[in-house]
């Protein structure tokens, strides 16, 4: 175990390894801070460290899911694929603490138990489930928006015989599939991305669907020499356009690196049924690309999800199966989308068999598999690829207690409540990096982590210059960002009364719904942190 720095020296700890924590630990040293890091696994990477399932890939280009604060470190990295595996993302993350001697200040396989603001020291006392104490003047959250795993409680599920995974836990020295039965309950982001893998190595895979989901074909191919070597060049203009964007993404893998780009300019409502059939049958699903009412209205949503159900019933052989793989009754881009590699290609193999879970649900699990009401499955191997108590899962994890010992959990019961998704009201210097009640997981995570460090970086600089002990929130400007974050968030396909998705908390029993990343964009997101820090932080209060 690392020493425990004295008392009083630490300005910062950090929990979480992750890209935030590195990167903030890279910049809080830079200043001169005195940093410390707290993570629970035993490597830097955050949701790369913990997501190895088989398949798993980030939906990002790679050249823009990479760190921009380091000209050299741009250059020197080279990626191999236009959107990259894990593998490749957790080698760059450890590049990184390589070249950035980060490890020494990063204490590992330390799980964060509590963290409570001392209100006569104004220092954070952050005590691990180990019960080594950490007191510094500030606290950075950076515990990522999808690292707790959410295990639906089922009956049964102790009595399992076979070995049980999570793909959000995946054992570091993988699993051999070969010449085993597996069932796989989920089909988010991360069962599409194994089921293919999974299938081509199992003896047979039976996949528990409750919910179908729209996923597009990744088109993802090896970078192209030149487009890597174009790429490089262009980065100044690529990070300005990123940060200026929507979602932080420019799309900028695409076009150049071997896969398509398509600007959706057209609309769905303009076409008629027959070419929206010639374009499935010409393009597939990628036909839906073109058109940009989609995302803006019900009727025009209805006909994209009519075209995606058209080449799903193209792709499946077996009518039934294709029924099942259709998803009805709730809009297209409500949840985050997925993209995937010969997802529904194997549901046509002889090995896999599809259980379409709402013609009867999961009754029990046995020891020999599971239960339905439409019969038994036996299976060596049961995987759990059922996603993440998100945003709010980490934060709750620990016991965090701010001003007059109020918990955040208590303060947060109804929701997460929050100031531009860094600060809450009564907790004064603690962070949360990519919180809810900012673009987060609705953007480039990268991007937005980058950005949010820059703030909470020049924050402190700030604070330290003029003499400040603390920074806090003020409710008023808590309410009124609220307020602002659920405003923008109406009237879109996030918020539809149909859609139940995990940036609702809809995924989690008992979780308020509330809609809890900002959607308004991270470029105008930004300037509005900048405007806040420019007005004298303006909703914050500073106090000496
Ligand atoms: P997701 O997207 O939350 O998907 C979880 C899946 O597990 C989804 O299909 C759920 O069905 C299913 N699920 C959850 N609980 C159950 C129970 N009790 N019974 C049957 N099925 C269940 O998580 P992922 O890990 O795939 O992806 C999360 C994000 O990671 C993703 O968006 C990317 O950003 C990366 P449901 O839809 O709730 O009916």
């Amino acid at each position: 175990m690392a020493e425990t720095l004295p008392d009083d020296t630490l300005d910062v700890v950090i929990v979480g390894a992750g890209f935030a924590g590195m990167y903030a630990l890279h910049s809080f040293r830079d200043m001169g801070l005195q940093a410390k890091v707290l993570e629970a696994g035993s490597d830097v990477g955050g949701t790369w460290y913990w997501n190895r399932y088989p398949g798993a890939r980030c939906d990002v280009p790679s050249v823009e899911y990479s760190y921009s604060f380091d000209k050299d470190l741009e250059q020197e990295w080279n990626w191999t694929e236009i959107m990259a595996a894990q593998p490749e993302i957790l080698e760059y993350a450890s590049h990184v603490a390589d070249r950035f001697d980060l490890r020494k200040d990063i204490q590992f396989q330390t799980r964060v138990a509590s963290a409570a603001f001392d209100e006569r020291s104004n220092r954070w006392q952050v005590v691990t489930e180990a019960g080594e104490t950490f007191s510094a003047r500030f606290c950075v959250m950076a515990t990522g928006c999808l690292s707790v795993p959410n295990t639906p409680t089922i009956t049964g599920q102790e009595s399992f015989a076979g070995a049980v995974y999570h793909t959000g836990n995946w054992p570091e020295s993988g699993v051999d599939f070969s010449g085993l039965k597996v069932g796989i309950i989920g089909t988010g982001s991360s069962g599409i991305q194994s089921i293919p893998v999974i299938a081509e190595q199992a003896a047979h895979l039976t996949v528990f669907q409750r919910t179908p989901n729209y996923t597009m074909p990744a088109a993802n191919a090896p970078l192209k020499p030149e487009f890597l070597r174009q790429a490089k060049e262009n980065y100044p203009n690529i990070r300005a356009e990123q940060r200026a964007s929507q979602v932080g993404i420019v799309g900028y893998g695409f076009g150049f690196g071997g896969a398509e780009n398509v600007e959706p300019t057209e609309e769905i409502r303009n076409t008629t049924a027959a070419e929206r059939q010639r374009l499935v049958e010409e393009e597939g699903f990628l036909a839906i690309r073109r058109y940009a009412d989609v995302a803006l209205d019900e009727k025009a949503n209805e006909l994209a999800c009519d075209m995606y159900r058209a080449q799903v019933s193209r792709v499946i052989k077996d009518p039934e199966t294709a029924e099942a793989l259709m998803p009805r009754d709730y809009p297209m881009g409500c949840k985050r989308p997925v993209i995937d590699t010969d997802y529904y290609e194997t549901f046509n193999r002889e090995n896999v068999t599809l259980v379409d879970l709402r013609k009867g649900g999961i009754e029990r699990i046995t020891p020999q598999g599971l239960s339905t009401a439409q019969g038994e499955y036996a299976f060596d191997v049961l995987v759990y690829a059922t996603g993440f108590d998100a945003m709010t899962g980490a934060l709750g994890k620990i016991d965090i207690r701010g001003r007059e010992d109020v918990a955040l959990k208590d303060y947060w019961d109804a929701g997460p409540r929050t100031y531009l998704g860094l600060q809450v009201a009564g907790f004064p210097n603690l962070f949360t990096v990519t919180g809810p009640g900012s673009p987060s997981v609705l953007s480039n995570m990268i991007v937005s982590i980058e950005q949010h460090i820059d703030w909470i970086a020049q924050c402190i600089a700030d604070l330290d210059q003029r003499g400040a002990k603390t920074i806090e929130a003020t409710s008023g400007a808590e309410d009124a960002w609220i307020a602002h974050v659920n405003e923008v968030a109406e009237n879109t396909m996030f918020t539809a009364q149909s859609c139940n998705s995990w940036y609702l908390g809809a995924n989690i029993p008992g979780k308020p719904r509330i809609f809890m990343p900002y959607v308004g964009g991270v470029g105008v997101y930004r300037e509005k942190c900048a405007a806040v820090a420019k007005n004298d932080y303006e909703g914050f209060l500073l106090r000496a």
